[in-house]
């Protein structure tokens, strides 16, 4: 670079440096020395031009003050950069903004005379090209910063990033033309989405809509975005929103008809048309959500279904734009494009900051196997939440502070200048598109009304409702600036409205009667499925694929460690009848199978790549050069592609994220495990409001695997329980598989059955895993099994199939407490008691637990075991289902843990003879005898 090249505080370094060049030669360095001999300082119209030549007489103390305007100048250029927005007015009611001294010209030494004296390159930027004077640049520079739209990317590190957003705003290329074509069609859409809302105000008075009307540029802004990603190959949008503003999205975005909007407003279901009886609660008109039936151009744009719930539906968007974005047909790793997906959030500006899952969803955005090729994300900002203020909502300056720790760019855009809008929502996909990073655009508006249509908001905020009561609306504005300009005539802008209004009025009188309305009816699989599909995989092809699966490639070292076990996984099917299959490897046959039937998986979680408990080395890393192997993405049977990820330490956005993923891509075997189960109530929103519910309210059909090791093992409270009791709380009308199974061969044909019931029959999975079972013999299971035998979900006793009359109890339990009583010492002698396992909780097993009871017609008494406390696991729910099942013919005890608040104890020995306590109450007949008196152990007849 020559050195005349150097601009702005470069500039005026170089410039310092020569000074001190000129007055003493050897304190610059030899290189910059030699530079100088043969250099003089620009001339005439630049910065240097009062510089005197070396050797002129001293003029020092003129050329440093020189030397400080020029690095005033400089300074006061990058400080409108990055404080510029602080002085945005960016409130459409006109609040005056919070300003920064860095901001004005005395701040740096400098008045306007001096930068009119100075050259606008000190300023650069397109800016400075053909500008007169520093001053002039410094006029631009604040016209770009400081109008109604605030740029906030200063804490964007990536160069490349930061130089782009910085040209891309001062060089003004992404403004919207303003032919009056596109001004009059801003015109007519913001026509279009205000007479939506004033005619719902009119004919539906105080019902509940959630109006856009402060924040109407939000659907231009969404077009804008759409139309612009799609014209750059975007296949699939998928937005997520909550109330605000959702109706007009729905109806103008996502093309919803009026008439089905009008008809929800008018709610005329008649009673007897809900179907109750088949679970279906449907949900309100302002958590719809929808898909365009057709292809917008080459784009389908979806807006999932939203719960209450503000910001849980974020990660769920996020995961169906990966799934979107993700092409699983093939062997090995998935192949993610981001090109053709694109997340679009939009936020309220209360909630953004709030919500945990919000953070939890950023965190997401450059993670292998999340990242999405960047969500577009907007604030709707009415500068409220229900009643609360900024003040007492945020902590940062803005609404949208905790994006900056994410490196987001921000565009803080007035929602009263439909330019700017326009011009940031470019900004936004543009940016996307050249980076594949998120963006934020935080609109800023108000709301015309109160929280909602029927509230009061002059309650709480009087103020700023005297000034909202005479404000006039973005369309009435953008009508009267196109007006003034001669755009457009006079009688354009109530003629647009009319055309508007006229098309729902229409509509509404064109309504059908109400009784011709039938309620949605939630999807129903063909009864029996689960129990027909055939699991079982001949042993010649499992051999086959397990050979592949441990085969070395060259040069690659395993772990000494993992060595023997690879020898016993290469040995486990070679006998049929050995119990040689242990639990990992069941898991991996099972889902190598099914990638080799062509089904797709994705397997994410806490660690999952080992498994929290060192047992599935998915991943083999070479012990001597790091390098990783993935056996199911390596294996020639695999006909699909195998995605496996150790998820961020979160549990709502990486479930919400799967959850999307698998509404998104239905015909995926999708499974999420936790460390350990009870960290599944860290996603007890997701549980709640998507995975157990969304069927009955959106007619959703979600297949997600859950694997949620649990098991009382004196690890404490937390660790010993997975909570099934809320599973099964939220258990109903089949909405959900909840399974505890206790052998290696029954969790095999589990997740075979799972995926083969993707298409037929699917339902959310939850699985309780063991963790020290994991290795347990009694565990294991043989070859055979895994060809010949199913899932069963309930497994009479095996001991006492020869003389079932000789039994005079039956204990039911599930999962690994049946290991302990099988184990135990008191069995061996404990002749008439039969053990159990109820291995499939929910959908309860009623007739295969019915045949298993009528098995035993001697048991004077039937007993639920359980390790949790009687307030959680099975029990509560059990109890009356097998209280019918039952009948008068035999009482029903329970023998467990008794009530408590904590799921265990919080010791390793206490635990123990607890648990000695429960399996010895299990072999004493004549229940009733009290515990030993350290025990929390409870058996009582009910
Ligand atoms: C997780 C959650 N907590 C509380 C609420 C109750 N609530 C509904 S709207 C609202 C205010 C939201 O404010 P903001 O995010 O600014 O959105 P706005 O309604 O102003 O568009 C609150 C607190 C909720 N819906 N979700």
């Amino acid at each position: 670079m020559r050195l005349d090249e150097f601009q702005g505080v470069n500039a005026a370094y170089v410039l310092e440096l020569y000074e001190r060049f000129r007055q003493d030669p050897g304190s610059v360095d030899p290189d910059t020395r030699r530079a100088f001999e043969t250099w003089s300082p620009p001339s005439a119209g630049t910065a240097a031009a009062s510089l005197p030549a070396p050797g002129a007489r001293d003029t020092g103390t003129d050329i440093n003050h020189d030397i400080a305007k020029i690095v005033g100048a400089a300074n006061l250029a990058d400080c409108i950069r990055r404080y510029g927005h602080l002085a945005a007015r960016i409130d459409p009611l006109g609040s005056e903004p919070i300003g920064d001294p860095s901001l004005s010209a005395a701040a740096h030494g400098i008045t306007d005379e001096d930068l009119k004296r100075l050259p606008a390159a000190l300023v650069e930027g397109p800016v400075a090209e053909s500008a007169a004077s520093a001053f002039e640049a410094i006029e631009r520079l604040r016209r770009v910063y400081c109008s109604t739209t605030g740029f906030d990317y200063a804490h964007v590190f990536v160069p490349e990033e930061r130089d782009w957003l910085r040209h891309a705003a001062e060089s003004g290329r992404f403004l919207p033309p303003l032919d009056a074509a596109s001004a009059a069609a801003v015109l007519d859409r913001l026509s279009q989405v205000e007479a939506f809302e004033r005619f719902l105000h009119r004919t539906f008075p105080g019902k509940t809509r959630f109006s856009v009307e402060g924040l109407d540029m939000l659907v231009p802004i969404l077009d804008e975005i759409i139309c612009g990603s799609a014209g750059g190959g975007t296949r699939f949008a998928l937005l997520g929103m909550a109330h605000r503003g959702r109706l007009n999205v729905l109806a103008h975005v996502l093309d919803k008809p009026y008439a089905e909007i009008l008809a929800e407003f008018k709610d005329p279901i008649a009673a007897a048309t809900y179907r109750t009886d088949l679970g279906w609660t449907g949900d309100v008109k302002y958590h719809a959500g929808a898909r365009t039936a057709a292809p917008r151009g080459q784009m389908y744009v979806t807006l999932a279904p939203n719960p209450s719930h503000l910001e849980a539906v974020d990660p769920v968007v996020v995961g169906m734009a990966r799934a979107a974005g993700t092409t699983a047909d093939g062997r090995g790793a998935a192949r993610f494009d981001g090109r053709i997906t694109l997340p679009i959030l939009i936020h309220g500006d209360a909630a953004f900051p709030g919500q945990g899952v919000v953070a939890e969803t950023l965190n997401l955005s450059r993670l292998a196997g999340y990242d999405t090729g960047g969500t577009i994300h907007i604030i709707a900002n009415n500068q409220l939440g229900f009643t609360a203020t900024p003040e007492q909502s945020y902590s940062t300056s803005y609404a949208s502070g905790l994006a900056r720790g994410f490196k987001i760019p921000i565009v803080h855009v007035n929602a009263d200048d439909p330019v700017a809008c326009l011009e940031a929502a470019r900004l936004a996909w543009e940016y996307r598109a050249r980076f594949g990073l998120d963006f934020l655009i935080d609109l800023v508006g108000y709301r015309r009304y109160g929280h909602n249509e029927g509230d009061e908001p002059s309650f709480t905020q009087p103020v700023i409702y005297q000034t909202v009561a005479s404000h006039p609306t973005v369309r009435e504005h953008w009508a009267r600036v196109l007006v003034e300009k001669g755009t457009i005539a006079a009688d354009v802008p109530p003629a647009l409205v009319k055309k508007h209004f006229d098309v729902l009025e229409t509509t509404y009188a064109s309504l059908k009667p109400e009784q011709e309305y039938r309620g949605p009816v939630p999807p129903q699989p063909p009864p029996g499925v689960a129990a027909r599909v055939s699991t079982g995989v001949p042993l010649d092809r499992l051999r086959d694929i397990n050979d592949a699966l441990l085969v070395q490639p060259d040069g690659f070292t395993f772990h000494r460690k993992l060595e023997r076990g690879r020898e016993r996984r290469k040995a486990a099917l070679v006998n049929p009848s050995d119990r040689s299959v242990d639990w990992a490897t069941a898991e991996e046959l099972a889902l190598a199978t099914i990638l080799a039937d062509g089904i797709p998986v994705r397997l994410t979680g806490e660690d999952v790549e080992r498994g929290t408990f060192s047992h599935r080395h998915a991943v083999y890393h070479d012990a001597v050069t790091g390098h990783q192997l993935v056996p199911l993405q390596e294996f020639p049977q695999g006909r699909a592609s195998f995605e496996l990820h150790n998820s961020p330490l979160s549990e709502n956005a990486t479930i919400g994220f799967e959850f999307g993923y698998n509404m998104q891509a239905p015909r995926r075997l999708v499974l999420w495990e936790a460390q350990y189960g009870d960290f599944l109530n860290g996603a007890q929103e997701m549980l709640d409001q998507f995975v157990t519910s969304g069927r009955a309210k959106w007619g959703l059909a979600p297949s997600l695997v859950f694997l949620l090791p649990h098991g009382y093992e004196g690890q404490g409270p937390e660790h010993s329980n997975a909570r099934p009791e809320r599973i099964l709380q939220a258990a109903s009308d089949i909405n959900l598989r909840l399974v505890n199974c206790t052998t290696a061969a029954q969790y095999f044909h589990l997740l075979r059955r799972q995926a083969a019931l993707l298409e037929l029959d699917p339902l959310p999975l939850f699985v309780l895993t063991p963790k020290s079972l994991l290795r347990h013999p009694f565990v294991a299971s043989t070859p055979l099994e895994l060809e010949q035998a199913r899932f069963f979900s309930v497994v009479a006793d095996p001991l006492k199939k020869k003389s079932p009359e000789a039994i005079n109890r039956v204990v039911l339990c599930s999962g690994k407490v049946a290991v302990d009583l099988f184990t135990s010492e008191a069995r061996r002698t404990a002749a008439g008691i039969a053990i159990c396992r109820v291995e499939q909780l929910y959908p309860f097993p009623s007739v295969a637990l019915g045949e298993v009871l009528d098995r035993y017609p001697s048991a004077r008494d039937v007993v639920w075991l359980q390790e949790e406390p009687e307030n959680m696991g099975a029990w509560e729910f059990m109890r009356p289902r097998l209280e019918e099942l039952i009948g008068d013919r035999r009482p029903l005890r329970y023998i467990g843990r008794a009530r408590n608040s904590s799921p265990s104890e919080g010791s390793a020995a206490w635990h123990q003879l607890n648990q000695t306590a429960l399996v010895e109450q299990a072999f004493a007949l004549g229940v009733g005898r009290s515990s030993p008196a350290s025990s929390m152990v409870l058996s009582k007849q009910v």
